[in-house]
This record gives C-alpha cells, sequence and structure tokens, in this order.
C-alpha cells in the first residue's frame, strides 16, 4: 500500500471537489495505517499554509455511529482552512455533498493535558461554545469503513463557533438542536455524547497525547455530534442552538 498516494488521492478529492471510491474497497488497511495516511493528507495542506488550530472528535453519540453505521470513535484535525465565521454565507460549490451538524465546542487553556478525568479536565479549558461542523465526505455517497473515514480526516470541512462561554454554563444533560431555517430538524440531548460531553474532552487529549498532537493554549476541540447530520442546500440559515449555549449560524448560497 502506498500511503503517500492515498493521501494526495483525498486530498485531490477535497481541493477539487471530486468524490472518490471508498479506499478499503481496493486495498485493505488497518486503523493505525488510515491515521498514517491522515497525517500525511494534513501535511499536504500544511505545506500549502492551512494550520491546525484544533481536533475533532467523531461517533461520539449512538445518533451518529447509527447514521453512519459506524461505531468507533475517531478523531481528526481541525485546520485554519476550515473556520467559518457566525453569520457567514459559505458557498456549496466549495464542498462535494455536505451535511451540517450541532456541536459542543472547548477552548483549551493549558500545555500540560495529561491524564485528565471529567473533573480535572475542566481546569485545562478556559471556555465553551455551542458550534456547527459541516462535514462532507471525500468517498462517493457519502459511504465509508471506519479505516476510510480516518483516513479522510473523519470528513472534516468546515466548523463555525458560536459565543466562548464560561465554564459555570453547564454542557451536560442540555437540549441540543440543529435548525434550517428556523425549523428544528434534529433535537437531542448533549448527555448523547458519551453519557457526558466532558468525556469526549478527556478522549480527544488522551488521544491526542498518545499520537504525538501536541495541543495547547486556543486550541478548539469538537465534541461530536450528539444528533444526526443533515445534508445542505442552496440559500438556507443553518443554525444550532443549545440550552445556556445560545446559538450560532450561518448561511449558504
Ligand atoms: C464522520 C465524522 C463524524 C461526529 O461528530 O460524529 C463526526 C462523518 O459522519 O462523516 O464528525
Ligand atoms: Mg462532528
Amino acid at each position: 500500500m502506498n500511503y503517500n498516494k492515498i493521501a494526495e488521492k483525498l486530498d485531490n478529492a477535497a481541493i477539487n471537489q471530486e468524490a472518490i471510491d471508498q479506499i478499503s474497497l481496493e486495498t485493505s488497511f488497518n486503523l493505525e495505517q488510515s491515521y498514517a495516511i491522515q497525517s500525511i493528507s494534513m501535511a499536504r495542506r500544511y505545506i500549502r499554509g492551512e494550520h491546525r488550530v484544533g481536533l475533532k472528535m467523531g461517533f461520539t453519540s449512538k445518533a451518529k455511529m447509527e447514521q453512519m453505521g459506524v461505531h468507533d470513535l475517531i478523531w481528526g484535525r481541525l485546520t485554519s482552512n476550515m473556520k467559518i465565521t457566525q453569520g457567514e454565507s459559505i458557498e456549496l460549490n466549495e464542498f462535494i455533498h455536505p451535511r451540517a451538524e450541532p456541536e459542543i465546542a472547548f477552548l483549551l487553556n493549558d500545555k500540560e493535558l495529561s491524564d485528565l478525568n471529567v473533573d480535572t479536565v475542566k481546569e485545562k479549558v478556559s471556555s465553551v461554545a455551542i458550534a456547527i461542523e459541516i462535514i462532507d465526505s471525500r468517498y462517493k455517497n457519502f459511504k465509508f469503513s471506519l479505516e476510510d473515514v480516518i483516513a479522510d480526516n473523519c470528513s472534516s470541512a468546515g466548523f463555525v463557533i458560536g459565543e466562548w462561554k464560561e465554564l459555570s454554563n453547564k454542557i451536560t444533560d442540555i437540549p441540543i438542536a440543529l435548525k434550517i431555517d428556523g425549523e428544528t430538524i434534529h433535537a437531542g440531548n448533549s448527555n448523547a455524547i458519551m453519557g457526558n460531553p466532558w468525556e469526549s474532552l478527556v478522549a480527544a487529549l488522551r488521544l491526542a497525547k498518545e499520537n504525538g498532537e501536541y495541543l495547547g493554549e486556543g486550541d478548539i476541540i469538537l465534541a461530536g455530534a450528539a444528533t444526526p447530520a443533515e445534508y445542505l442546500k442552496e440559500n438556507q440559515l443553518i443554525e444550532a442552538e443549545a440550552t445556556g449555549l445560545g446559538s450560532v449560524s450561518f448561511k449558504t448560497k
């Protein structure tokens, strides 16, 4: 298996907005190899001037696992080019078949990030926010195996963060929803994320450490969606809302 070739294929699929066949249909590869491909394809982006701004967790809720037919925790990198500003209008033709999902975001404040639990991890966070992630699988029909999606940087394509809030704003057991043009499309509870969204952060920091991804002050972590994702169409207002965290939105054109 040629890791570089696969990474290049995935990178080009994202650049040209052209979906490719699942890698796993031709080549069998394991989890370690899929993360190696992810890091090579991200290195190609870094060379072009993008930089890592954080990490995202995936398949942290049953709703997402069931929607995509994949049942293990995954993690990917968020880069500077993926940032969308609150209220911005995005060009759908810069994506392949984008979907949106509501997320909870953490802003890190510390460089010492080891051996944490749901209580101690809070000391490493300066604020929390409601967010929306745009996922855009580089595979045809948004279909993939666990290895495929990891190699594809976990479908990461965009994210928008709402107003950062103090930790006194509770993020456990709160209603969270995705709305399109004012209508609730998916609704869930934040505890659908690993029973407690802080668990997702603990896992993210553990995985980052195990994989030599050094995180620190200013890095963003997305906890993973608590609800299924929804395909985007032109001229929509996409909004995520969580009780106590407010809302965040962007538009499509
Ligand atoms: C993979 C990304 C999963 C989440 O929040 O669970 C993810 C995908 O669904 O294409 O971002
Ligand atoms: Mg997500």
